[in-house]
């Protein structure tokens, strides 16, 4: 068994009966069924547009577990995909379930948010943000901000080192649980930082933008391996950090 069957058998056999859904399309996370014999149809995501009961899914792990070491342990990605991700997805499509819950798109969903529950706002926002988490990291990346990337980085923050401790420091001073984001909005780039699961792109946020990049800074991402060590595991991240992905995203 090579490694690509294994990381399938082993997905399989993790993500169970969560629904499959297009991986990494448009911002990822939750995808509204569009099955013809829904007769649903497609929708332009606007406002008051018809809406559908979202389907959250739980991408496929880019990698294997192991393969982000040293910076994240297998044991703590094992963990922290196999259960806390597919409980939030879990969860999240019962609460929507729940409370029928309805929406253009994943975009309008997380646009809207704030008119539900927690149940739906904490774990509709575990289930995206962690899809993105694992987007924007590579084995052993190598890889660096180049072209527009490299260029905003540099007109907004003064460097690629400038910026490193600006996004280092909103992660260490998220108190308690939460993200450190990179986001574009009006095109220029900003760092910001969010509790709990919330996201930029949630009404209920403070932070808003278009998420280019994420950190999850809550203990379970690292605690295993670093314990009470955040900092250590933040300036580790940085070797994994997938800027191709990172320019996707941008577009
Ligand atoms: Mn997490």
């Amino acid at each position: 068994m090579d490694r690509k069957q294994f990381l399938s058998r082993s997905l399989k056999a993790t993500v169970g009966t969560l629904v499959a859904g297009p991986l990494l399309a448009n911002t990822s996370g939750c995808n509204s069924p569009e099955s013809p014999e829904q007769g649903i149809p497609a929708s332009d995501g606007t406002p008051g547009s018809s809406t559908v009961q979202v389907v959250l899914s739980q991408i496929a792990l880019p990698y294997a577990y192991n393969a982000l070491e040293p910076a994240i342990d297998a044991e703590t990605m094992e963990i922290h995909y196999s259960k806390h991700h597919a409980g939030y997805v879990k969860k999240g499509n019962a609460a929507i379930e729940e409370g029928n819950v309805k929406a253009a798109n994943e975009m309008d969903l997380m646009a809207t948010i704030g008119q539900y529950g927690a149940g739906v706002r904490n774990n509709v926002g575990g289930t995206w943000n962690h899809n993105m988490f694992w987007e924007v990291m590579a084995p052993a990346s190598g890889t660096l901000p180049i072209g527009k990337v490299l260029d905003a980085i540099n007109g907004s923050f003064g460097s690629l080192d400038e910026f490193k401790t600006a996004f280092a420091d909103a992660g260490m001073k998220r108190f308690g649980s939460g993200w450190a984001w990179l986001v574009e909005r009006n095109g220029k780039l900003e760092i910001g930082s969010t509790p709990n699961q919330d996201n930029p792109l949630m009404d209920v946020s403070e932070f808003k933008g278009k998420p280019l990049l994420c950190l999850d800074v809550w203990e379970h991402a690292y605690y295993l391996h670093y314990q009470n060590k955040r900092n250590d595991y933040v300036a580790n991240w940085w070797s994994i950090v997938n800027w191709d992905a990172v320019a996707k995203r941008w577009g």
